[in-house]
């Protein structure tokens, strides 16, 4: 898929420190392995049936700042995102509003690149939408059935089988384990895989838990002929795929909010593994979900604070990315309408901080030295704007160090044309 255009980023003097990551599945902060100063990055991307809102925005800043980190310590970075272009929800989007599901997605991928360009975000490499790898997704199905770890679950309404992932034969015959990625009791899991498009109640399935491979085709969904028969594939095997295959097994870092830690990144780890046998990311890191009006903000419940309504009523992007990095990015917050306003009247005093000549201005490396060590304890951004809030109150020695450093390692631009 296309992707959009990259922001520029101004190079500092020196170099920072690759950063340290909270990784999920050790419950630890970690340096994940880098391996010829290449970092690879794959960041679970939008099911587009609504527009970007500002959950999905934290979550993509989150691995933005994620590669400026990398960036600024000298670390090339190979980043790729999906597109979960075919999907009960967005199925069922459409058909509630009579619009063509293919027409649905491509609308809303092209809002979703637009609003990601508008907000200076770094754009994949790889930007891969799972209709583009429909093959590759039903061969890898049917290795997983070759290798005794899929087995077919019978349908009333369809001529084929669905087929199934077997959760405890993979845990005999794989390196993978049940709790790999997410550090939840079984309990916690069953609940999580119900709410999280998992179906625990289905009859005919070994264990409740064990997800879906491939679902054979239903009238009026869309479906593809394979290798595994006619229908479209499960959602994990989707993303364990297109990763693969852009960025190898054992890459830096896989990435997504909080909601995806189990089942699917318990699952895409699963799949990945018995297909590979190697696991296949070095560290799990989960954003914080966010709230608005006292629930998760969320396309299902409706209760979104969109990107494009934000920017089309005039917000400054860079507002947008302070109102968003005021947070740490593993908590969970609420978002307010007034945080928009708060994050505008920083902007303004960076701004005049940055043009102000001052007595006693501070020493600017010191300024940005601190700016890289807080990025690199886990992307600590309340601290690095806290440190702009002092700095750009008191003056800087070197006012256009400071500008490249924001403009560098958080995206906000403070002076014209930066
Ligand atoms: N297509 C799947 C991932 S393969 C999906 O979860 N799509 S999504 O459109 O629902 O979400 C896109 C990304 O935004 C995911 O990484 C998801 O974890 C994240 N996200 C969704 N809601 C929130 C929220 N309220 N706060 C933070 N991140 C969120
Ligand atoms: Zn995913």
């Amino acid at each position: 898929m296309r992707t959009w255009t990259a922001p520029e980023i101004a190079k500092l003097p020196g170099l920072g420190r690759p950063p340290k990551l909270f990784n999920t599945a050790s419950g630890r902060l970690e340096h994940p392995p880098i391996s010829n100063d290449r970092a690879t990055l794959y960041v679970c991307g939008i099911t587009p049936y609504d527009a970007t809102h500002l959950g999905h925005a934290a979550t993509y800043l989150a691995f933005d700042l994620m590669q400026r980190a990398w960036l600024d310590a000298g670390i090339e970075t190979v980043y790729a995102q999906n597109i979960t272009d075919v999907d009960d929800p967005l199925l069922e989007r459409a058909k509630a509003t009579g619009v063509d599901w293919k027409h649905l997605a491509d609308d809303q991928i092209s809002l979703f690149r637009s609003d990601m360009f508008r907000l200076g975000m770094l754009p994949p490499q790889h930007y891969v939408a799972v209709t583009e790898r429909i093959d590759e997704i039903a061969n890898a199905v049917a290795r997983l059935r070759e290798l005794g770890l899929a087995y077919e679950v019978p349908t009333t309404d369809s001529v084929g089988d669905d087929l199934y992932f077997d959760v405890r034969q993979a845990q005999v015959s794989t390196e993978w384990r049940l709790g790999d990625v997410a550090p939840y009791d079984e309990h916690l899991m069953q609940q999580l895989s119900a709410e999280r498009g998992g179906d625990p109640q289905r009859e005919g399935k070994r264990d409740p838990l064990d997800p879906l491979l491939w679902r054979s085709a239903r009238d009026g969904e869309p479906s593809w002929e394979s290798a595994v028969g006619t229908g479209r594939p499960g959602w994990h095997v989707e993303c364990s795929v297109i990763a693969a295959g852009a960025l190898g097994n054992a890459f830096t870092v896989q990435g997504g909010g909080g909601d995806l830690v189990f089942p699917h990144h318990e699952f895409t780890a699963a799949h990945a593994t018995a297909l590979s046998g190697t696991p296949l990311a070095h560290a799990y890191c989960h954003v914080g979900l966010i709230s608005y009006e006292g629930h998760k903000m969320s396309k299902s419940r409706g209760n979104l604070v969109l990107i494009s309504r934000l920017l089309d009523a005039g917000a400054d992007p860079s507002a947008i990315r302070l109102g968003i990095l005021a947070h740490h990015y593993r908590s969970e917050w609420e978002w307010f309408d007034e945080d928009l306003q708060k994050a505008h009247r920083r902007l303004q005093a960076w701004r005049e901080g940055i043009a102000r000549e001052t007595e006693d201005p501070l020493d600017a490396h010191e300024v940005l030295a601190q700016l890289r060590q807080a990025l690199a304890n886990d992307l600590d951004t309340p601290v690095m704007l806290a440190t702009l809030d002092a700095a750009l109150d008191r003056g800087v020695d070197q006012p256009e160090l400071i500008a490249a450093a924001a403009q560098s390692l958080l995206g906000v631009v403070l002076v014209e044309g930066g």
